[in-house]
């Protein structure tokens, strides 16, 4: 497995880590978390290309006496997509692996019933409580929950709006930096061409992922009027939703040049939405995506989407490790950022072998 410590921003305690990163290790990734738009592909290096996630210096080595038998309550979004599958299976090995005594819960995207189940990780009175919030908002009065009854909770793969006092770290990736790594694709593809008409499939609302990866998007194109936005609806972060969703775009749109999607799952939706319209996806109507799986990869390399952002869901070993250090009294920094790639489509053919999710 690769392991690369990269810098910490040490300001504001955060460390930047290396996850499964494609491309990652020599492009993009840089060493600042706050590093955020790469400018066109990046070249894949084969040893890099599906690395474990792996926590970063910053984070001190997991005390197996203190993780061996820890009983520790995972709250976990849903099943929504090819990304949560990768990042539930990867926290349960991780578990597994360091003999925690995992409580793991799924919400199914739903917030009430998230809180619902951290209330019971309380009253179970369990060591450590780890969750991805569904959503930004709303998690103050469960996260004072937890603090009063002297439960540290950590935060993976998606932030809160409420006051980091109430949690020990948040470790996951920028999502506003991926929006701007897609943007930057899309700029440099259709430079020169006037007007870009443009459909956005976006995650589910209110989301971290959601707000951030249209954010970081109209960081760099927001004020550009070429690309001019025909419509921007969720498809819930699903294949299900991103083909519903593309199929009334296309009808209403008959002149779409690009689409972004907020994750490979809908992107897979849309390809079949826009397949049934007689149109080729990859060419007609050019893709990007973020995410990055397996899925999403293939069709990236068979052309069908031209350009992919990654997010590693492998974060298994880093929530450990981070919960090994809080258990055992130490300090750790507040944000741990996972470091990701970016491919094109000969950059996806390349990195497929050996890639892990
Ligand atoms: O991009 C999407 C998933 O929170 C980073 O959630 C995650 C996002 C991921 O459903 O596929």
């Amino acid at each position: 497995m690769l392991k690369k410590s990269l810098a910490a921003i040490a300001a504001l305690g955060v460390a930047v880590t290396l996850a499964a990163c494609g491309s990652s290790g020599t492009s993009s990734s840089g060493t600042t978390a706050a590093s955020s738009s790469a400018n066109g592909p990046a070249p894949v290096s084969s040893a890099a290309v599906g690395a474990d996630a792996e926590a970063s210096g910053e984070l001190p080595p997991i005390d197996p006496a203190v993780l061996n038998g820890a009983v520790i309550g995972f709250a976990q979004v849903g099943s929504e997509s090819g990304w949560r599958s990768a990042n539930t299976d990867d926290i349960k090995r991780a578990a597994e692996e360091n003999k925690v005594d995992l409580q793991f819960t799924s919400a199914e995207g739903d917030q009430a019933k998230q809180i619902a189940s951290i209330k019971t990780f309380i009253t179970q009175g369990v060591d450590l409580i780890a969750f991805s919030p569904v959503v930004e908002t709303g998690w103050d009065a469960v996260l004072e929950e937890a603090k009063a009854a002297d439960i540290p909770v950590i935060l993976t793969d998606r932030a809160v709006d409420s006051d980091p006092s109430l949690y020990k770290t948040f470790i996951g990736s920028d999502f506003v930096a991926e929006g701007e790594k897609a943007a930057t694709w899309a700029k440099t593809e259709f430079a020169g061409q006037d007007k870009v008409n443009m459909v956005v499939l976006e995650g589910t609302t209110g989301s971290a992922p959601a707000n951030d990866r249209a954010t970081g998007w109209d960081n760099i194109l927001g004020n550009d009027p070429s690309f001019n936005v025909l419509a921007s609806q969720t498809g819930d972060f699903t294949r299900d939703g991103g083909k519903k969703v593309m199929e009334g775009f296309l009808a209403t749109y008959p002149d779409i040049d690009l689409l972004y999607a907020h994750n490979d799952d809908m992107a897979l939706g849309a390809i079949e939405a826009i397949e049934a319209a007689g149109k080729v996806p990859g060419k007609d109507i050019k893709i990007v995506s973020i995410d990055a799986v397996k899925a999403g990869m293939e069709a990236l390399a068979a052309g069908k989407i031209n350009y992919i952002v990654e997010c590693s869901p492998l974060l298994g070993d880093q929530l450990f490790q981070a919960a090994s250090a809080v258990l055992s009294g130490q300090q750790i920094p507040t944000r741990i950022v996972t470091v990701e790639g970016e491919f094109d489509q000969a950059q996806a053919a390349a990195a497929l072998p050996s890639r892990q999710y």
